[in-house]
C-alpha cells in the first residue's frame, strides 16, 4: 500500500472538525487540565454528562509533573489516597496519615482514565473571556494559545455550557474575567477576589475542599483556583486536595444538572 500524505491531512483535519462540532454544547466546560480540572471531569464523565476541557499548554496534567520542587514524587493523605486507589495508582505508605506516589505515574494515570471516560480534551487552547446572558455565564470564549503568545488579533470562537469550572490553578484566570467584565458580584466576602495566601498544608487542604463552590452564577472554582479565589492558604506538593476538590465538585454539578441528557434538569443551588 502507497501511503498518501493527502489522506493522512484528511483525515487528521476531519476527524478533529468532527470532535470539536460535536463538542460545541456541553453540560460542563473546565478551563484547565491540571489535577483538579481532570478529577473533576472524570467524575462527570462517569456520571454520564458531557463534558470537555480546554487546555492552554501542548500537555496536560497541570502542576502534578513536578512533585515538589522538580523531585517527581507527590504526596497525599488518606481521603487523597482513596482517589488515587479508584485511579489505580500505585501508592506506598510512607507514614501514618502519609502516603506517596510517582508523580509521573499518578498525572499519566489520571490523564489516561479521564480521557477514557469520556472527556474531551482540547489541549494548545485557551479559555480567553465567558458568554454571558442575563448575569448568568453560560459559556467560554476560546483561541488557540498561539494566537496569545505571536500577539495576533485574531477574534475567537465560543463553546456554550450549563456550567463553567475554573481550574486554572494559581492564576484563576476564568474568576479573573468575571472580576474585571461582567456585572454583579463574586460570591466571596468581599464580592471580589481575595487572593491566595501564604504556604500552610494543614490549613490549605481542608479550606481547598470548603472553597470548591459557585463563585458567580453557574461558574464554580475548584483545585488551588479555589483557595485563591477565596482567600486561603497554598499547602505545597500535597495533591490530595486537588482530586478531593475535584470530586466535590464533580457531585454538587451533577445534583445540578439532574439525569444525565435530561433537558431543563438544572437545579438553583443556595449560595452562602
Ligand atoms: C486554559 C488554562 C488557562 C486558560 C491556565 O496549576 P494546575 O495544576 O491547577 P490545579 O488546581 O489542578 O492543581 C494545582 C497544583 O498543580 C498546584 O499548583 C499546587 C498543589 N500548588 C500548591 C502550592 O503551594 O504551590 O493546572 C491548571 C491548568 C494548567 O495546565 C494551565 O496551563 C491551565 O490550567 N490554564 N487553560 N485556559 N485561560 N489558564
Amino acid at each position: 500500500m502507497i501511503l498518501k500524505d493527502e489522506i493522512i491531512t484528511r483525515a487528521i483535519v476531519e476527524r478533529y472538525t468532527k470532535k470539536f462540532i460535536e463538542n460545541l454544547n456541553q453540560d460542563v466546560v473546565i478551563a484547565g487540565a491540571g489535577p483538579a480540572g481532570l478529577t473533576t471531569a472524570y467524575y462527570l464523565a462517569k456520571k454520564g454528562y458531557k463534558v470537555s476541557i480546554f487546555e492552554r499548554k501542548l500537555s496536560i496534567g497541570g502542576g502534578m509533573w513536578g512533585g515538589g520542587m522538580m523531585f517527581n514524587e507527590i504526596v497525599v493523605g488518606d481521603e487523597g489516597k482513596k482517589i488515587l486507589d479508584k485511579f489505580g495508582v500505585e501508592i506506598e505508605k510512607y507514614d501514618d496519615g502519609y502516603y506517596t506516589a510517582d508523580s509521573i505515574e499518578a498525572i499519566s494515570t489520571i490523564c489516561s482514565k479521564t480521557v477514557k471516560a469520556g472527556v474531551k480534551i482540547f489541549n494548545c487552547i485557551s479559555v480567553e473571556d465567558v458568554m454571558v446572558d442575563k448575569e448568568r455565564v453560560c459559556g467560554v470564549v476560546i483561541n488557540w494559545s498561539s494566537v496569545d503568545i505571536a500577539g495576533l488579533h485574531v477574534d475567537p470562537l465560543s463553546i456554550r455550557s450549563k456550567f463553567v469550572v475554573d481550574a486554572t490553578g494559581h492564576s484563576l484566570e476564568v474568576v479573573k474575567i468575571l472580576e474585571n467584565k461582567v456585572d454583579g458580584k463574586l460570591f466571596t466576602k468581599t464580592g471580589k477576589i481575595m487572593g491566595e495566601k501564604s504556604m500552610n498544608a494543614e490549613i490549605g487542604e481542608k479550606t481547598v475542599v470548603e472553597n470548591t463552590k459557585e463563585i458567580y452564577p453557574n461558574v464554580y472554582v475548584c483545585g488551588m483556583a479555589a483557595n485563591a479565589a477565596f482567600g486561603a492558604n497554598r499547602m505545597g506538593p500535597i495533591f490530595g486536595g486537588m482530586l478531593l476538590s475535584g470530586k466535590k465538585l464533580a457531585d454538587i454539578l451533577a445534583k445540578r444538572l439532574g439525569t444525565p441528557g435530561v433537558k431543563g434538569m438544572v437545579q438553583v443551588e443556595e449560595t452562602d
